[in-house]
C-alpha cells in the first residue's frame, strides 16, 4: 500500500522509519516547487536559497526541460551504449560546440563524472606522459568535495567523508587550496599526471581562492605537462556570473567535469569534456555506464543549457549576486562575520551570539518563508535558482536580514 503523505510530520515520521539516515535536513517537507519558489506539504511557501547545491539553476519545474523530458519520456528513455540512438549524437555535438571541446563522455551523477575524469588522467598518464604503470598521482586540495564514492573521499581532507570507509585508494597529493607555492612543491614530483581542483569550494563555504590563483595554477600545470582538471559541478551553468567559474580568468580546462545544473534539477545528468588527445586515451569497452547519455539526459541537457543562453541567466548570475551581497554587507550585525561569493554562489559566515549559531539563524529563515542549509557550523551558503527576478530577490534579502537581526 503507498502511503499518502497529509503532513510534514508524517513525511519526516516515514523517513526517519524507512530511510537510511544518511542525511540530517532542516525540518520541512517540500510538495511542491516553481522557479524559485517552494511550497512544503501545508502549503506554506518558500524562496529557495539552495537550489539542491546548485542543481536547479534554472529554476524549479522549468517549463521547457519538462517539456524535453516528457517528449523524450514517451518516445525512448533508453537503449544502453550497446547501441546507437538518434538523441546522443546531436547532444554530444550540441555541448562539445558550446563548451569548446572535441569530445564528451556522458555519465550521470556528479561523482561518476569526477570519478571517469580522475580514470581519463590515469589513462593519459601513461599512454601519453609515459609514466610508469600504476604510479600516477593526481594532487588534489584541502577542503575539497567531489562526491562520495571510495575513491573521492580518498581524496577528502573532511573526517566526516572518509572516516571509516577505508583501506582509501592511492595516488593522490593533497596541498592547500588557494596556496600557489604548495601546488609548485607538489608539481615537483614527476610522476604527477594532474590537478583537480573546485574553481571555487562550494562545501568547504564557498571558498573564493585569491585572483589569479585558478590561472596561475593552470600555467604551473602546463609548464609541467600536468592536465588541469577543473569540476565545476557546483560552480558551472553560470553559477558564478560566467558559463563556468575557469572563465573569469580566461583558464580552459585540459578536462572539465560538469553536473547538477546540466539536466536543471530534474535528473542525473553530467559529463566529462576534453580534447581528442585525451578522450581517445580511453578505447571501447574501457569505461560507460548504463544510463550514461541515455534519451532523456541528452534532451533534457540540450533544454537546459537552451535556458541559460534565452533567459541570459549569467549576466543574471552576475547582476544580481552584486546586490546580495552589498546588501548582507551593509547589514549592521555582529553575527555577519563575512559574505563572501560569485555570480549567485554566496555564502555569509556567522559569528555565534547568545549561543545562536548558523543554524538558528536557518531555522529563523525557514520560518519567516527562506530556505538555507549552513555548510560546516558556521556557514550559510545562499544560492537561489538564476532565474529569481530583483524584486523577488530583495524581497528574500529583506526577509534574511529580519532572521539575521532577530537575535540582536
Ligand atoms: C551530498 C556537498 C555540495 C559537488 C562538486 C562533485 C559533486 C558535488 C563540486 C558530486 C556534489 C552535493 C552532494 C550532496 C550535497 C552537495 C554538496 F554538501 F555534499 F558538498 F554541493 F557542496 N563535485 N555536491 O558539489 O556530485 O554525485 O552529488 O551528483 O552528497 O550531500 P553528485
Amino acid at each position: 500500500m503507498i502511503e499518502k503523505v497529509t503532513s510534514s510530520k508524517q513525511a519526516i515520521e516515514l523517513e526517519d522509519k524507512y530511510g537510511a539516515h544518511n542525511y540530517h535536513p532542516l525540518g520541512v517537507v517540500i510538495a511542491k516547487a516553481k522557479g524559485p519558489y517552494m511550497w512544503d506539504v501545508e502549503g506554506k511557501k518558500y524562496y529557495d536559497f539552495l537550489s539542491a547545491y546548485s542543481a536547479v539553476n534554472q529554476g524549479h519545474c522549468h517549463p521547457k526541460i519538462v517539456q524535453a523530458m516528457i517528449d523524450q519520456a514517451q518516445t525512448l528513455t533508453l537503449t544502453s551504449r550497446a547501441f546507437y540512438n538518434d538523441s546522443l549524437g546531436p547532444y554530444e555535438k550540441y555541448i562539445t560546440e558550446l563548451f569548446g571541446y572535441d569530445k564528451v563522455l556522458p555519465m550521470n551523477s556528479g561523482a561518476e563524472a569526477d570519478e571517469t575524469a580522475l580514470k581519463l588522467c590515469r589513462k593519459w598518464a601513461y599512454l601519453k606522459k609515459g609514466l610508469p604503470d600504476n604510479q600516477a598521482k593526481i594532487i588534489v586540495c584541502d577542503g575539497n568535495f567531489h562526491g562520495r564514492t571510495i575513491t573521492i573521499i580518498s581524496m577528502s581532507t573532511d573526517p566526516d567523508a572518509y572516516s571509516g570507509f577505508g583501506p582509501y585508494t592511492p595516488g593522490f597529493i593533497k596541498v592547500p587550496y588557494n596556496d600557489i607555492p604548495a601546488l609548485q612543491k607538489a608539481l615537483e614530483d614527476p610522476n604527477v599526471a594532474g590537478f583537480l581542483v573546485e574553481p571555487i569550494q562550494g562545501e568547504a563555504g564557498v571558498y573564493v581562492p585569491e585572483d589569479g590563483y585558478i590561472k596561475k595554477a593552470y600555467d604551473l600545470c602546463k609548464a609541467k605537462n600536468v592536465l588541469f582538471i577543473a569540476d565545476e559541478v557546483q560552480t558551472g551553468i553560470a553559477r558564478t556570473g560566467k558559463m563556468l567559474a575557469c572563465d573569469h580568468e580566461g583558464v580552459r580546462p585540459d578536462i572539465l567535469i560538469l553536473g547538477k545544473a546540466l539536466s536543471g534539477g530534474t535528473m542525473p545528468v553530467s559529463a566529462v569534456l576534453a580534447d581528442d588527445d585525451i578522450m581517445l586515451c580511453i578505447k571501447p569497452g574501457e569505461h560507460g555506464s548504463t544510463f550514461g547519455g541515455n534519451p532523456v539526459a541528452c534532451k533534457v541537457a540540450i533544454a537546459a543549457l537552451e535556458v541559460v543562453k534565452e533567459e541570459k541567466l549569467m549576466e543574471k548570475s552576475e547582476a544580481l549576486g552584486k546586490i546580495f551581497r552589498d546588501e548582507m554587507r551593509n547589514v549592521k550585525s555582529e553575527m555577519i562575520e563575512l559574505v563572501r561569493g560569485k555570480g549567485l554562489l554566496n555564502a555569509i559566515v556567522i559569528r555565534p551570539k547568545n549561543g545562536k549559531e548558523a543554524w538558528d539563524v536557518c531555522l529563523k529563515m525557514k520560518e519567516l518563508g527562506v530556505l538555507a542549509k549552513p555548510t560546516h557550523q558556521h556557514i550559510i551558503r545562499f544560492a537561489p535558482p538564476l532565474v529569481i527576478t530583483e524584486e523577488e530577490l530583495r524581497k528574500a534579502i529583506a526577509l534574511i536580514k529580519e532572521a539575521i537581526l532577530s537575535f540582536e
